[in-house]
């Protein structure tokens, strides 16, 4: 018998996985469109859903301009680590520099969950994000495209019902996936 290739073995393996994508500085619209279009296109993700594009007050650090914030859904063969080098080196494709915790960025593309995974933590990596069930910028795009995804042991439709969403707005812009 043939031994099956690795990537048959791993297309067998293929995981969900969500994203929370956002920026603050430049043509953020454009950068997410871009950014969604790069992953589409990468042969170990498939693309399966995208939410609409939200504007956002700044949480956390409040003095800096408001941000797009859009949320994905993709079917992927990488590991979540895999996929966090991945979404990092996207962030460096688009001209993401780390200088201030929670500060002005072009793109930020974080993991939010992955399929079966109920807790994950590494030095570079948490999953369930630490973060994602307090903030309304990830919890009213995420409850567009899964509102019955368990966080914690709760839907993220209950989450978002909890959260502040005060001043975000759902912009006219639409990603399409081809
Ligand atoms: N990201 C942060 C900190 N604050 N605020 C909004 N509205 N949107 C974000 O994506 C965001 C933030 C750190 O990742
Ligand atoms: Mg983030
Ligand atoms: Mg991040």
């Amino acid at each position: 018998m043939n031994k099956p290739k690795a990537e048959e073995l791993r297309d067998n393996g293929w995981k969900r996985a969500w994203l929370g994508l956002g920026g603050n500085i430049g043509d953020v619209i454009k950068t997410l469109g871009n950014a969604l279009e790069d992953m589409a296109h990468a042969p170990a993700i498939r693309l399966k859903a995208v939410s609409s594009y939200y504007r956002t007050p700044p949480w956390g650090k409040t003095d800096q301009n408001q941000f797009v914030n859009v949320c994905c859904e993709i079917e992927t063969g990488l590991s979540p680590e895999e996929l966090l080098q991945f979404c990092l080196n996207l962030e460096k494709k688009y001209g993401r520099l780390r200088e201030v915790k929670w500060g002005p960025r072009t793109l930020d593309i974080d993991v939010l969950a992955y399929e079966n995974i109920d807790h994950y933590h590494s030095e570079t990596l948490d999953i369930p994000h630490p973060l994602m069930t307090k903030r309304a910028f990830v919890l009213e795009p995420l409850n567009e495209i899964a509102p019955d995804l368990v966080i914690n042991g709760r839907e993220v439709k209950a989450w978002k019902n909890e959260c502040q969403n005060e001043g975000i707005v759902v912009l006219p812009t639409h990603f399409t996936i081809r």
